[in-house]
């Protein structure tokens, strides 16, 4: 027999959905027994809902399909709700299907019952409740749609446990996605004319050029109308780093005198960003609500587009579009643009270059990140979760293309573990380390067992320095002194061998180099534990 959840599944599937990440619940056993007729679909059983959501993240951020994850209600939504926070903070397809109570009991509050279209609404794109069978088909069209159309985000499903079993007629059709919207010849002409003129032009450079080809065609253009691109928030693989036109990011910790020279450009094209919070920190940069210089924006979404910082051209279409209208790029001959360029440069580098602080109360974690740069495979996967750990990362790091950065933009900690495994599924034998701190990985470090399951060649580094450091940070920033961050730990490395990986313990720098190598090397996870300088990290 088909059934309304085969029809749900076929539309999902005939859009190209291979992997489903879900913790089982008694509210959707329909969906997932339909399941079962479609062998071609991963069905990953995870540990807790917020790994699965993270994974669907990572998955989505991935593929550019939305990312799909199943929960149970209640319980397993309420678990689950941080993944649908990250999707729309880092602008991800994500369709998480919930199980419902039924039909006949909705708004009774019935056991476990919650009025998802109340509790989601303000944090995504579309909550639809399915309150016939015959939607079931429609529902997963438009989720799809709804998920990937402007900016990415995320979509809830609410399935009622009497809608997933009815007969229904078997589905089989996929939709073409709309065409792309190409800038009109107007604002392309207007854009070139402010390229022309320009003496300090800057390309903030964002998420959107994650697609195939654009990070080519982003640096096409830049090198030929010769202008510095700085990427947006946590964006740090969409531009190749050793790139003499790389000038930085703009994230959490930029330094004044590098803003400073930022604000002097005098044409700032935001292309393929929000222009969100951090990226344009805390709306200063470019000026709010007008730039102090002419601002080109370009965005796949008409909401976003001028929405804080008034543009003087607004685009609402892929940057890929402009950039390719804009090319071949003026022979630039300009020595105004060309010292600008290299000032900015030589700003980054300074910036970038790394640390030489001393402590003596253990590794610096900076050391790790240097020794793992300077190991690291071409293509290396590096998963961030949230942390101070991970500062070094961001500052020093520097990402060349095919390597990928996957961090969460929404700084939600929990997310590294789970984005590693997704990634691994998703790539297979691309070299992948995860970093996470040892507050993050008590979080979702559990899910960590389907990489022993799945043999997946994961290096897993776990950050410990007793402390959820970068709270004590802002702690002793603000007030001096510290409570309620100190961890009391387990023993990392025995936790790891139970979950059946080697593991090691790296107390000493020396051991740093050694301890990478072999793990690069392995064909299978592994894990090793740092025990890290907690006073490094702290504000002198
Ligand atoms: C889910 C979640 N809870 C709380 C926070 C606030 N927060 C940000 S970083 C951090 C500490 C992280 O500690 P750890 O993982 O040990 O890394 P460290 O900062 O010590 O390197 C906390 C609690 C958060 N970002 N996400």
């Amino acid at each position: 027999m088909t059934t309304s959840s085969h029809a749900f599944w076929s539309v999902l599937v005939s859009h190209g959905v291979d992997r489903v990440f879900q913790v089982p619940g008694e509210s959707y056993i329909g969906l997932l027994d339909a399941l079962a007729d479609f062998p071609q679909v991963d069905l990953v059983t995870c540990r807790h809902e917020a790994g699965a959501g993270f994974m669907a993240c990572a998955d989505g951020r991935l593929t550019r399909r939305p990312g799909v994850v199943m929960v149970s209600r209640g319980p397993g939504a309420s678990n689950a709700s941080i993944a649908i926070h990250t999707a729309q903070q880092d602008a991800i397809a994500l369709i998480m299907v919930v199980g419902q109570v039924p039909k006949k009991d909705l708004r009774r509050e019935a056991f476990q019952e919650i009025d998802y279209r109340a509790m989601f609404g303000q944090m995504t794109k579309w909550v639809f409740e399915v309150t016939d069978p015959g939607q079931m088909a429609e529902v997963a069209y438009k989720a799809l749609r709804m998920a990937t159309q402007g900016t990415p985000g995320p979509v809830v499903i609410s399935v009622p446990e009497d809608m997933q079993q009815q007969e229904s007629p078997s589905v089989s059709w996929r939709a073409q996605p709309p065409d792309d919207l190409q800038p009109s010849a107007q604002a392309t002409s207007q854009v070139r004319s402010l390229l022309e003129r320009a003496e300090r032009p800057l390309i903030v450079a964002g998420g959107a050029w994650d697609v195939p080809g654009g990070r080519e065609a982003l640096q096409a253009f830049a090198r030929s109308w010769q202008v510095p691109v700085c990427v947006s928030f946590r964006r740090h693989d969409i531009y190749p780093n050793s790139d003499p036109l790389f000038v930085g990011d703009l994230g959490l910790a930029n330094p004044a005198d590098q803003m400073a020279l930022f604000h002097q450009s005098d044409l700032i094209l935001a292309l393929g960003t929000r222009l969100e919070d951090v990226t344009s920190q805390n709306y200063t940069f470019p000026a709010m609500p007008q730039a102090a210089q002419p601002l080109v924006h370009c965005y796949p979404d008409p909401r976003v587009v001028g929405w804080h910082v008034a543009a003087d051209v607004a685009l609402a279409c892929h940057p890929m579009g402009l950039v390719q209208a804009l090319m071949p790029g003026q022979s630039i001959d300009s020595k105004p643009r060309q010292a600008w360029a290299q000032q900015l440069r030589q700003l980054h580098l300074a910036h970038a270059a790394w640390p030489q602080r001393w402590a003596e109360d253990g590794v610096r974690f900076f050391e790790v990140v240097r020794q793992l740069k300077a190991l690291a495979p071409s293509d290396l996967r590096l998963c961030l979760d949230a942390g101070t750990f991970a500062a070094p990362v961001y500052r020093h790091f520097g990402f060349d293309f095919p390597q990928r950065l996957m961090a969460p933009l929404s700084g939600a900690m929990g997310y590294g573990t789970p984005a590693a495994l997704a990634t691994a599924l998703r790539e297979p034998g691309r070299p992948l380390v995860c970093m996470v701190g040892d507050g993050g990985f008590m979080m979702t470090g559990n899910e960590m067992i389907l990489a022993v399951q799945r043999r997946l060649p994961i290096v897993f580094i776990v950050a410990n320095n007793g402390s959820y450091a970068s709270i004590r940070i802002h702690q002793e920033r603000a007030y001096a002194r510290h409570r309620g961050t100190d961890l009391y730990n387990p023993d990392f490395c025995a936790v790891a061998r139970g979950f059946g990986m080697p593991a090691e313990r790296v107390s000493d720098e020396d051991q740093i180099r050694g301890a990478l190598q072999r793990a690069l090397q392995s064909d299978g996870p592994c894990f090793i534990e740092v025990m890290c300088s907690l006073k490094v990290t702290l504000p002198s």
